[in-house]
């Protein structure tokens, strides 16, 4: 099995489950590091038409966007517990958290990394785009920060789930959005970089220090 992906990126999602896969469930995975351009070339195309990642190969496969990509290993793998839990009601309320994080938040991000065309040029425009982006990232940051008011992560166990939210936070630092206000995240991203599945994903992407 083998996972393309661009460091830091969204990517890094089910490269954690792999990570966790092949801690769990002693199934090993290969990870291949692209570049922007590499997801634009014919041959990246020809896997993936979107040209973008995460991108899975199993055998004759070839599956892209997080959400299937995680719940097709949790299918082959259940003991690796990559919902945080192996009963349905329990994985349900984590895959509920991985939909917000995946399809509501990370849309947030996209006018902070890629400004629309129809602003280019237009500094007013561009600095309202960006405002009204970073306030709907902590509005939705805070609803995550008040779950962790009485959870320690968004499912029983860690999940995939919390590595969405974690590399979510980690863009925020690097487009210097403050999210310190908010009282429960930065507890949370240690406890995230505590587990060892994380951690060596941090470590193959270059994500620590
Ligand atoms: N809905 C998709 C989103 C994928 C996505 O936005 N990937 C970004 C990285 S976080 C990407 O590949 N961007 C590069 C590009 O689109 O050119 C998923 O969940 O897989």
């Amino acid at each position: 099995m083998k996972l393309y992906g661009l460091t830091g990126a969204c990517s890094f999602v089910p490269h954690v489950a792999l990570e966790w896969v092949k801690l769990r469930a002693n199934q090993d995975y290969a990870f291949q590091a692209v570049s922007r351009e590499f997801i634009k070339s014919a041959e990246y195309l020809a896997l993936n038409p979107r040209g973008n990642v995460p991108l899975l190969v199993d055998g004759d496969l070839a599956l892209t966007q997080n959400q299937a990509i995680v719940h097709y290993l949790d299918e082959l793998y259940p003991e690796a517990k990559l919902f945080g839990s192996k009963t349905v009601r329990d994985k349900a309320k984590a895959a509920r958290w991985l939909a917000f994080f995946n399809s509501d938040v990370h849309k947030s991000f996209v006018p902070l990394f890629r400004l629309p065309s129809y602003a280019e040029g237009n500094e007013t425009l561009t600095k309202t785009i960006r405002q009204q982006s970073a306030e709907q990232i902590l509005e939705q940051l805070a609803f995550a920060n008040a779950h962790l008011e009485n959870h320690i992560f968004f499912g029983e166990e860690i999940s995939v789930a919390d590595a969405y939210l974690y590399i979510m936070l980690n863009w925020c630092r690097l487009l210097g959005l403050d999210f310190s206000h908010l009282s429960q995240l930065s507890a949370f991203m240690q406890r995230v970089e505590a587990d060892q599945g994380v951690d060596n994903v941090r470590e193959q992407e270059g994500l620590k220090g």
